[in-house]
């Protein structure tokens, strides 16, 4: 009461909601006015930042944690009523008819597509202290993920609007970009990158030291998501920093943030507005998500689903989790992920008495969520028009004892951006496109330590995997086009046992699908296990290439160039690293090998024209 002759009306008020919330105890120590007044005011700054970054305010949001803390204290199952049992959903193979054909309608509706990345993790599991999306995807080129994605993006952008055949025929298509009420093509897929404190100078920072890597810098729009206060006990009381009486802990509130930031931000009206159809949400660390993108967006374009989620094979126990479909006793059906942490006693308590484990296929029968989602602007915006985009979210307190009275530390209320679907009508369309992971997923979250400990056969999910993984693909999709690639060797990095493939990286404009990939390489090709082979450039033919060594190949779009013979040299190597050599950089040291460049041949066209390259 005495310390209101300090503040503003504005702060008033929230000091009243404060009080009515029963949070008098943040202001029990306060001194009397005349002393720490600049501090008090610093105080409400945070609870104003607080209140207007939640849907619904702080009051709203302390509300929800007394409910959810109480369920919680109670044992409560979220999944009462219901029964899990597995879903049906688009099962594609890579390569054969179905999947060429989703790709081609999956790149011409990449013209009407925003992406949205979320990246405000810090990746605690992985304790690399850089933001995740600046490690290189694969270390022969060095590029980091961002770089990867910006370029996949700006790839399918110039497919989907006709920009190849233009510089292939040099005449007009008539692909109408439908930004364009001209002609000709102004096509520029937004990217949302959703940063945190944690990340946001970092990722502004990467972005802008590279010139946004070929984007305009327009196209890129940074979402900031805050933190949530933190809760010190079972009636939500907030929690105070203890080094600091004047502030709130916080902690970050989970990657369902994403769907109130980009509600709030007025984006997706305006993408409406300018004739999008989809919106595509990824994470920042996988280096094979591209593979996927086109087809899983032609399969909601030719499903007309309002939510596709990517998924893979799942591996029991794997950490990620698991598309399952609930009925519940009165009759609703929903299909949604359960977390990984969730799965096991869901399927314990619903008869499944063995839990979350493989079937006789080797695999959970449930699918993996790879948190690729795909919305359909449309009914995602009339959607969160009801709900401001807020998230069923949950709570996870780790209590003192089993009289579950007290927290060993504070907790908060946390969302994922997968349990979007869970407030839809049972009318919406919501399916999933279950893809090989050897294609589509290859996530980079945990360190080798942790890696070394993953069960055999269980994918390690690290730097080491990340980056095998890439060559892996790449070398099967060139398998698949024709060419003949030796097969991988096993080696053991880290403690982790993993098949080495010829190491084959190119352009994401040379490759973006299938049928381009077909297009542009011969039958009569061969790559041989220790070769190193990177294509940078859109219109390079490998036409009789035999490679036993490293080939680094590069040239401007209007060049063409056809790659004939043999090629011969002592190529690129892998040499171990041990990741406590803390002589080498972090992130060489965390995938446990460097490249060692001894010999190859560099080849670069800057010159429009045709040109051939044959060595001998
Ligand atoms: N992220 C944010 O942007 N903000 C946050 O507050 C937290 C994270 P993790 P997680 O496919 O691999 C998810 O930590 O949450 C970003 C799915 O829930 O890497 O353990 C962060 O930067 C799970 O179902 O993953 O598990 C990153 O880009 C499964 O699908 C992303 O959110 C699993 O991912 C994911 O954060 C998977």
């Amino acid at each position: 009461q005495k310390n209101l002759s300090i503040l503003p009306p504005a702060q008033i008020e929230l000091a009243r909601m404060l009080v009515e919330m029963g949070q008098s105890h943040l202001f029990r120590d306060w001194p009397d006015p005349g002393v720490d007044d600049q501090e008090k005011l610093a105080f409400f700054d945070q609870i104003k930042l607080l209140n207007e970054s939640y849907p619904g305010g702080l009051a709203s949001y302390i509300k929800t944690a007394r409910e959810l803390l109480e369920d919680s204290r109670l044992g409560k199952n979220p999944f009462d009523g219901f029964t899990p049992s597995v879903p049906t959903g688009e099962q594609l193979t890579f390569g054969d008819d179905s999947f060429i054909n989703f790709e081609e309608t999956g790149i011409k509706e990449a013209r009407k597509a925003a992406f949205v990345l979320v990246a405000g993790g810090l990746g605690e599991r992985l304790g690399y202290n850089g933001i995740k999306l600046a490690l290189p995807r694969e270390t022969t080129t060095g590029k980091c993920f961002l770089q990867h994605y910006i370029e996949s993006i700006l790839a399918l952008q110039e497919a989907s609007c006709g920009y190849v055949e233009v510089q292939r025929h040099l005449m007009f298509t008539s692909v109408m970009c439908p930004r364009s009420s001209s002609g000709g093509c102004r096509t520029e897929i937004p990217l949302v990158i959703m940063t945190s404190d944690d990340t946001h100078a970092r990722t502004l920072q990467v972005l802008k030291s590279n010139a946004y890597f070929g984007m305009a810098s327009t196209q890129v729009i940074l979402l900031k998501q805050e933190k949530v206060a933190c809760l010190a006990d079972n009636d939500a009381r907030l929690a105070l920093d203890p080094k600091n009486k004047y502030r709130i802990q916080t902690k970050p509130h989970g990657h369902g943030d994403v769907h109130a930031l980009l509600y709030s931000s007025g984006l997706l009206k305006k993408w409406r507005d300018e004739g999008l159809r989809w919106v595509l949400f990824f994470q920042d660390t996988n280096g094979l998500l591209f593979n996927a993108v086109p087809a899983a967006l032609g399969v909601s374009a030719t499903k007309q689903y309002h939510v596709n989620s990517l998924a893979v094979p799942r591996k029991a126990k794997e950490a990620i989790g698991g598309i399952t479909k609930l009925t519940h006793a009165d009759g609703r059906t929903m299909v949604i992920n359960v977390e990984y942490n969730q799965l096991d006693p869901l399927l314990r308590a619903s008869g499944y008495s063995d839990g979350d484990v493989n079937c006789e296929t080797g695999y959970s029968p449930f699918p993996g969520n790879i948190n690729q989602l795909i919305l359909e602007l449309d009914s995602y915006i009339e959607e969160l028009s009801k709900t401001g985009g807020s998230i069923k979210e949950f709570v996870n307190p780790k209590y003192k004892d089993a009289s579950k009275s007290a927290f060993k530390s504070s907790t908060r209320l946390e969302c994922m951006m997968q349990d979007y679907p869970k407030t839809l009508p049972p009318t919406a369309r919501v399916g999933f496109t279950v893809m090989d992971t050897w294609l589509a997923y290859a996530p980079v979250k945990n360190n080798p330590e942790d890696a070394a400990k993953v069960p055999k056969g269980n994918p390690y999910h690290s730097a080491t995997s990340g980056e095998m993984a890439v060559y892996r693909a790449n070398s099967l999709i060139l398998k698949k086009a024709g060419i003949h690639i030796d097969e991988p060797v096993k080696d053991v990095f880290n403690g982790q046992e993993v098949e080495v493939w010829p190491r084959v990286t190119w352009l994401p404009k040379w490759g973006l699908s299938f049928a381009e990939v077909k297009k542009k390489v011969g039958a009569n090709c061969f790559v041989s296990q220790p070769s190193t082979l990177v294509i940078n450039g859109r219109n390079i033919h490998l036409e009789t290439l035999s490679l036993n060594g490293a080939l680094i190949i590069s040239s401007v779009d209007s060049a063409e160039v056809r790659v004939e013979g043999a090629i011969q040299n002592k190529g690129w190597t892998l040499e171990k690293v041990d990741y406590k050599d803390a002589s080498f950089p972090e992130e060489i040291r965390i995938r446990g090998f460097r490249i060692n460049k001894v010999e190859q041949l560099e080849a670069t066209y800057d010159q429009p024209g045709s040109f051939t390259l044959k060595p001998q």
